[in-house]
């Protein structure tokens, strides 16, 4: 068969190169293992087996990576031959040597497929992994009888129970890969596939043959069952809740027990107990919501095309605990910074809090020297206006004040060029009031970030009324460069996030006087899922925060039960932890929290005084469905009343902003798996017992128990 021809199976496709037969597979934008690449992979290496010229099969991809795993969206739709088991194990049990050509980012079925090679070569910065716990699921295809046998048991149970990738690099220093492919700008196109074949071609001249990773034994020591013990207790608090990792480490264990064949057989039965399970189902909504979050929906996108601006210099208006978060999400990704603060003794606070951070970033091993004194060196202090006259972009993070606000942007509109973009940081207030101060407002919109805003993912992108299509799509590029998951969303008192949490918080308070313990409440809220209960959270961030965010609502002073147990706290100048006690008592040495019987005397007395009956058997469910259900009354108003514009965008929020459990894949995904009926009804009984201000059932909620419609696809 001469070199140029091909047998099309599109996306597979067949190449001969001399003696070595590629298998180039191209179907972007991931190369994901869709039905046509399975098939394609199939007949491919049947053609090339049969054919007597070709003595070694090289597999190798076209486009930004290698397989980067199963297709996703495959899921929850039947199954389609061939299944990829059986794919690999084709691959496996080829009688030529077959390579894989590895790049980019290698993961799940994609890694699978490699391991199922005979010989692995690899660019030295590939990502390989096997995250598949992240979509609630466990490797499904032989990962987790093959990585333990070429890499160990400690590193497959890393790689494969936290979803954690590791580079080419240090693979090869674990055998998994074969040939490293230094990586370099010159690198010309192709040729890490002409590596390959000549890898090839030496397994050839060398007589080393096939070498079946499947038949390759698992170093065991007496121990072993002591470090799966410790793998399950580690994960049991690491993925608190959630059952695919637990599954994982039963296959793996399998390895060792079992054959071969028969570990991989028990491997395939867990990963479609994983697949069918309501946990998958929500990781993988949350999957795809995180990247529909990142299309602009039309109502926001009506122009094609529109050119973005460029961001190459940015400015920060406070260098607090926000301020100095933002200046550094900016520094990481190379934009340099100018940080305005009021005084030089601000000024020097705010940078020496930044470099302590990045000393923290350096010890957890996130970065090296060279990086933190490159990224300190892009972060300029200042205390004049006049120097941001040249910034692209200026984020305002000041006091949670109107009039301080509206101050700083009208002096921005004169100082800053015409095309620059001025966007508030504030967490609740009106930006069409803001953007009023300037005389810009079509460039005004506000970018929320949450703290601390280096770590944290979300980034809630307000679009005001006058915000122009250009400036809001160039600041949504701008979060995806920051590695964030930005989400558009309209203007209301707190947004989307907070404007939910409120009714969250809401209800907590509402219960601390009806009689519950802060750590009654906390406790309810972990064991349901949640990361940190929302009166450990009020502690952490300062219950003066919100308290002034309040102060400066009237509506909100209407119902004198409005947030009462918070008040009194911040009336008795309990903060939270910066003074040692809120909600709880803060140990001055461990900082950690201790139970404050005080408070609860405190609550009652006001309790009596508004009128509030205590009651002293509040169930766990009914604290847990109070806080949810608000949630999700709340959220299915907002979309309503189109500050949200998706379902999917408040789950992206809510995931990333504000550590709601993945695996229940956000309050609308999660309304869905409970029932709307069940939610509806939750919310008529809590109305019943309420003082009537806040239990209205969102209209959404009572349309779609008549539709039967599902929350998370509005
Ligand atoms: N299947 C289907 N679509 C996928 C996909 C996948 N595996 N991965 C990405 N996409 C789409 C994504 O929705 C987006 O589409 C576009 O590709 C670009 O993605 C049997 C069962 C590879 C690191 O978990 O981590 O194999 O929005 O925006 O930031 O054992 O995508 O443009 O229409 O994220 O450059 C295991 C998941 C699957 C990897 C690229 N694999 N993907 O990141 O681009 S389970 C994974 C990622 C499995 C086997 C099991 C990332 C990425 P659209 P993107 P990116």
């Amino acid at each position: 068969m001469n070199p140029s021809q091909s047998n099309k199976i599109a996306p597979v496709t067949l190449l001969n190169r001399g003696s070595i037969a590629v298998i180039s597979i191209e179907n972007a934008p991931v190369n994901a293992l869709s039905h046509a690449v399975r098939e394609g992979i199939v007949s491919c290496l049947k053609a090339a087996e049969k054919d007597n010229g070709v003595k070694a099969i090289v597999v190798s991809c076209v486009g930004s990576t290698f397989i980067a795993g199963a297709d996703i969206s495959e899921f929850g739709q039947p199954a389609l031959e061939p299944h990829l088991p059986d794919v690999l194990a084709q691959l496996d049990r080829c009688s030529k040597p077959i390579i894989a050509a590895l790049f980019g980012t290698v993961l799940g079925g994609g890694f699978e497929v490699a391991l199922s090679c005979h010989y692995r070569v690899a660019l030295t910065h590939t990502k390989l992994g096997l995250p598949e716990v992240t979509l609630g699921l466990i490797p499904g295809a032989g990962g987790t009888q093959l990585l333990p046998r070429l890499a160990g048991l400690e590193m497959a149970l890393e790689m494969i129970t936290l979803g954690k990738p590791h580079t080419a690099k240090k693979l090869f220093d674990h055998g998994v890969i074969d040939l490293l492919v230094e990586e370099d700008s010159s690198l010309a196109e192709g040729s890490l596939l002409k590596q390959a074949i000549l890898f090839a071609y030496t397994i050839l001249d060398t007589g080393q043959g096939v070498r079946r990773v499947s038949q390759m034994n698992i170093e065991t020591s007496d121990s072993h069952v002591e470090l799966f013990d410790q793998w399950r207790k580690k994960i049991a608090k690491k993925a608190r809740g959630q059952k695919a990792p637990q599954c994982a480490i039963d296959a793996i264990e399998n390895a060792v027990l079992l054959p071969f064949e028969e570990g991989k057989k028990c491997e395939r039965d867990l990963f479609i107990k994983c697949r069918d399970s309501s946990q998958s189902t929500a990781m993988r909504h949350a999957f795809f919501a995180e990247r529909r979050a990142a299309k602009l929906p039309e109502c926001y996108d009506k122009t094609q095309n529109t050119p973005l601006l460029p961001i190459k210099q940015v400015a920060v208006i406070g260098a607090g605990t926000m301020g100095g978060g933002i200046a550094m999400c900016f520094a990481n990704v190379g934009l340099s910074v100018k940080l305005l603060e009021m005084s030089e003794d601000n000024l020097a606070r705010g940078l020496s809090a930044i470099r302590t951070r990045f000393d923290q970033a350096l010890s957890r091993g996130l970065i090296n020297e060279v990086q933190l004194e490159q990224r300190m060196s892009l972060i300029v202090g200042t205390c004049d206006y006049e120097d941001l006259a040249d910034v692209d972009l200026v984020v305002e993070a000041a006091f949670e004040t109107m009039a301080v606000k509206q101050q700083i942007f009208s002096t921005l509109d004169q100082v800053c060029k015409v095309d620059a973009i001025l966007a508030t940081n504030t967490s609740y207030l009106d930006i069409d009031e803001i953007a009023q101060s300037t005389s810009r407002s079509h460039k005004v919109l506000g970018m929320h970030f949450f703290t601390p805003a280096n770590i944290m993912k979300l980034l809630e992108v307000v679009c005001a009324d006058d915000t122009d299509e250009q400036t809001l799509k160039t600041v949504m590029a701008l979060g995806k460069k920051l590695g964030k998951v930005s989400v558009a969303v309209g203007v209301c008192y707190g947004f989307v996030g907070n404007r939910m949490y409120s009714c969250y918080g809401r209800e907590a308070n509402m219960l601390l006087l009806e009689g519950a313990s802060p750590d009654q409440i906390d406790t309810a809220m972990r064991n349901w899922g949640m990361a940190m209960g929302p009166l450990a959270v009020n502690d952490m961030s300062g219950i003066d925060i919100a308290y002034k965010a309040r102060q400066e609502n009237a509506i909100l002073k209407q119902d004198p039960l409005y947030f009462r147990a918070s008040d009194l706290m911040v009336e008795a100048g309990r903060l939270g932890q910066k003074t040692g006690m809120g909600f709880y008592r803060y140990d001055s040495d461990t900082k950690k929290p201790q139970i404050d019987e005080s408070v609860l005397v405190v609550f009652a007395k006001e309790a009596l005084k508004l009128g509030v009956l205590q009651r002293h058997n509040i169930s766990q469910e009914e604290i847990q469905n109070r806080l949810v259900f608000a949630l999700i009354n709340e959220g299915a108003r907002i979309l309503s009343e189109g500050i949200a514009t998706r379902a999917s965008d408040i789950d992206a929020i809510w995931l990333n902003g504000y550590g709601f459990p993945r695996h229940l894949g956000g309050p609308m995904c999660y309304a869905d798996e409970v029932g709307i009926d069940k939610v509806v009804a939750g919310i008529k009984v809590y109305q019943e017992q309420g003082n009537g201000l806040y239990w209205h059932t969102a209209e959404l909620l009572e349309r779609l128990i008549i539709s039967r419609g599902k929350l998370s696809q509005q």
